[in-house]
């Protein structure tokens, strides 16, 4: 029993390292610094394809430009709303058609849910530091 569970243990740390070896290859090789999506400085891109907004969370900074690019067969809107809903004092509503995108601007701090008003499962969320 106690040799047992000394081999476990023994294992743990190896498992890390490789771990530890793979992230830090993975970054290493990544020269952009722009690996956090939401940089200020613009190209963050959501994709609607599917009936569905990919990613369906995003944190970006305030001031962020998101671009909003319909990538699926049918058109849709990027409403500020949830389950197909638009909110009271929706902050964007836009339409999209099938191939075009629309940029939104997030200037405001707060979480911004969005909705397609066509497709009311279509929901995700804009977290603005
Ligand atoms: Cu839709």
């Amino acid at each position: 029993m106690h040799f047992g569970a000394e081999r476990t243990f023994a294992v743990r740390p190896l498992l890390f390292a490789a771990a530890l070896t793979l992230a830090l290859a993975a970054c290493t090789s990544n020269t952009s610094s722009s690996v956090q999506s939401g940089d200020a400085s613009g190209g963050t891109v959501v994709t609607l394809s599917g009936l569905a907004f990919s990613p369906t969370t995003l944190t970006v900074k305030a001031g962020t430009t998101v671009t909003f690019q319909n990538k699926d067969t049918v058109d849709h809107t990027v409403t500020n709303g949830k389950d197909g809903k638009p909110d009271a004092n929706a902050a964007f509503d836009k339409n999209l058609s099938v191939g075009q995108s629309v940029d939104i601007t997030f200037s405001t701090a707060g979480t911004f849910n969005v909705t397609c008003k066509i497709h009311s499962t279509m929901n995700m969320t804009v977290t603005v530091q």
